[in-house]
């Protein structure tokens, strides 16, 4: 049986024969980037995003990540400001201490530090980034990614009204998208996804709660049965395994979990229990690469299906999703949409773009494979702070 503590990348992410990386500094930049709409969940209503950009020099070069929390604690505890504070206090000393032979040494080093994960996330981000440009590769290449392009599908907010949605739905199938995500809360789902369903009686649908949901809700829960839903994601709280094992013994339509899966040891738990059938992974909710390919790993070797979430990435944690999705285990539509989806202008160039097949391209150039808008993100600034291994 596969455990978490044998796992080894097989290879992957530049095997330690290189000389080990001497990180010289780090940098943690908040960049106010606009949306082109609102964005709302059961929790949550985002006008626009603070995207927290890690950039890490070495050897000549800078490795850049991004850090996934919000500004408020809705759909983790962490945010903005504990990354930073995590980061300048713990992470980034760690990280600068000594050379780093290899992602799972830079994990190691955070292993001390409880929790985290996005902040955690974004430093596996940028030194990944880092090594792949010192072997000429492409961050897909790193992660021994498989395929040169992958399936997307895009996340609708809740709307204030049902032809807002209708309409967004409708646009979003003629520009190529492979599946549908509809936000859903107690007074915005069965009725709604009826309508959906109705005018589109064969999409790939699928519906997310953002833990809105509890035991006391699984008659109603049920109701959604019979929309042939391609998964139900995250009803109840992260720590309700037990509780979603339950709901899912209740229903046929597959549980997917998304918050309560931070890490390959609560992915297996999770699929002990038969709490889902289905695991959404996003690199900065699991603290990383190194978590997120090991939970890739297991769900391949189990037969269990798993997509990439994403978190309204700018374009640099777009490509670091666009190279974890290109490996094999990633078989459903993944939450990665074209930039234009979110921003006018994206930090990236070119910007994101979905075909009409509804697949983006995993770029094939050396790191990002996309360029830095460094003028647009210095534009975009708030902040910077620096970490430097000298003034240590
Ligand atoms: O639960 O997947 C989620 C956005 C913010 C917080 C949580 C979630 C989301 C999304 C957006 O669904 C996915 C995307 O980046 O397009
Ligand atoms: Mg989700």
């Amino acid at each position: 049986m596969p455990t978490e503590r044998t796992y080894e990348p097989r290879g992957r992410l530049l095997p330690a024969t290189r000389e080990p990386l001497a990180l010289e500094g780090i940098e943690i930049r908040l960049v106010r980037l606009p949306l082109v709409e609102p964005f709302e969940t059961s929790n949550e209503r985002l006008e626009s995003r603070l995207v927290v950009l890690v950039a890490m020099r070495a050897d000549g070069l800078v490795g850049w990540g991004e850090i996934v929390a919000g500004e408020a604690p809705a759909y983790s505890y962490e945010t903005v400001e504990t990354a930073r504070h995590v980061i300048r206090d713990f992470l980034a000393p760690a990280a600068l201490a000594k050379p780093v032979t290899g992602l799972q040494d830079l994990a190691g080093r955070f292993a001390h530090v409880a929790g985290h994960n996005m902040a955690k996330a974004g430093l596996e981000l940028a030194y990944t980034h880092l090594a792949a440009q010192r072997e000429r590769v492409s961050l897909a290449v790193a992660l021994a990614g498989e395929r040169n392009r992958v399936p997307v599908g895009v996340s609708l907010g809740i709307q204030p009204r049902l032809p807002d949605l209708l309409d967004r739905v409708e646009r979003h199938l003629a520009l190529g998208y492979q599946r549908i995500k509809l936000k859903i809360k107690p007074s915005w789902d069965v009725d709604i996804v009826r309508e959906v369903r109705r005018q589109y009686p064969d999409i790939l649908l699928s519906v997310d709660a953002n833990a809105a949901y509890s035991l006391a809700d699984v008659d109603h829960l049920r109701r959604l049965d019979e929309f042939g839903l391609l998964m139900i994601e995250q009803p109840f709280e992260r720590d309700d395994l037990v509780d979603h094992a339950a709901l899912q013994a209740h229903l046929s339509t597959s549980i997917c979990l998304d918050e309560s899966v931070v890490g390959v040891r609560s992915a297996r738990q999770a699929l002990q229990l038969g709490a889902c059938r289905i695991i959404n992974i996003k690199v900065g909710r699991v603290g990383g690469y190194a978590q997120a390919l090991a939970i890739h790993d297991l769900c391949l070797s189990r037969g269990v299906p798993v997509w990439c979430g994403g978190m309204l990435e700018s374009g640099i944690g777009r490509a670091h999703n666009l190279a974890l999705a290109s490996l094999p285990g990633f078989v459903l539509p993944g939450d990665i949409s074209a930039s234009a989806r979110y921003f006018a202008r994206d930090v990236i160039v070119p910007a994101v773009e979905v075909a009409s097949d509804g697949t983006i391209a995993v770029p094939s150039g050396v790191g990002l494979g996309f360029d830095i808008d460094v003028e647009y993100i210095a534009r975009q600034t708030v902040t910077i702070e620096r970490i430097d291994r000298t003034t240590r």
